[in-house]
């Protein structure tokens, strides 16, 4: 039995929001003073504030976030009053594709994602450009190649000192549906896509700045729609039984990209909607969202 001590801590480490210095030195967690009050049993939902107000985080993760005595939300510092936020995913089982090509996933560990798409101002602040066609802030950085994803990731990890990286198709696609098994993350309705995307009926042929549409259960906004947003994996044939942790393809043309954008037709923006091009190729709907993996520190 956990004595009231020990407890205590794992309060403060769930409730804690990681600030993570640009300098590359990670900050201790820092819990709310409202929290550090807070009677150990009294703050294990988010109604007792255990959980940054940004956090749209459902009860499966903060569950997940005490089992593995890690923080549930973490928020990047990228300098210049940037920031990155990420919540938890647990670890779990869910069946990937559709149709023919429905097969059983399991991802054995939890890990972060990023709670909205890169921004340009995220982008800007590590790699010290931002090649977007649609200027703004707050939009998601566009006109990013693969190549150009994955150079974010490692610079932000050298930055951090955390493992970020793009998410696998299957830890995307595992996110994006948060639980369900319809054709998008609230539903089989085309007709509610709005409230939750940007695309090709609503955008105005243009990209919007992230978070203004309404979350998955698991806290991630525009999931569907905005821009396209690149995966690890090369493109290739689903396997045809069940899997763990999988890869994708040993070696491709085409890097996978998912959700589809503010381009596209509903359809495009299903939970389990392929797509693929060229490790190279740049064009102004394509994005990206990184996961950082959970450390062994849980930091
Ligand atoms: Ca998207």
């Amino acid at each position: 039995m956990a004595t009231q001590q020990s407890v205590g801590r794992w309060v403060a480490m769930l409730a804690a929001v990681v600030l993570l210095a640009a300098s590359g030195c990670s900050s201790e967690p820092v819990a709310p003073a409202s929290i550090q009050k807070a009677q150990a049993p009294a703050v294990a939902t988010p109604a007792d504030g255990a959980v940054p107000e940004w956090a749209k985080v459902s009860p499966l993760q903060i569950d997940s976030a005490r089992k593995a005595v890690v923080p549930v939300a973490k928020e990047i510092v990228l300098g210049g009053g940037i920031t990155m936020k990420l919540v938890l995913i647990p670890a779990g089982k869910f069946t990937m594709g559709e149709g023919n090509d429905q097969h059983e996933v399991t991802l054995s560990k939890p890990f972060y994602v990023g709670v909205t798409e890169v921004t340009q101002a995220q982008y800007q602040a590590v790699m010290g450009t931002n090649p977007s066609n649609f200027k703004g802030e707050t939009n998601p950085v566009d006109q990013v190649s693969w190549i150009d994803a994955t150079e974010f990731c490692k610079k932000l990890s050298e930055k951090t000192r955390q493992a970020v990286r793009l998410p696998t198709e299957a830890e995307w696609e595992y996110a994006c549906r948060a639980g369900t098994a319809t054709a998008y993350s609230f539903g089989d309705a085309d007709s509610a896509l709005g409230d939750y995307a940007w695309y090709g009926s609503n955008s105005g042929n243009t990209t919007h700045p992230v978070g203004q549409k309404k979350p998955n259960a698991w806290g991630l906004y525009d999931m569907h729609g905005n821009v396209w947003e690149w995966c690890a994996d090369w493109y290739g044939s689903y396997p045809t039984g069940a899997v763990t942790d999988p890869q994708g393809a040993a070696s491709g043309t085409s890097r996978v990209l998912r959700g589809g954008s503010w381009f596209y037709n509903p359809s495009d923006c299903r939970s389990a909607n392929r797509n693929g091009l060229t490790p190279d190729f740049r064009i102004i709907n394509l994005g990206l969202r990184v996961v950082v993996s959970v450390s062994a520190l849980g930091l």
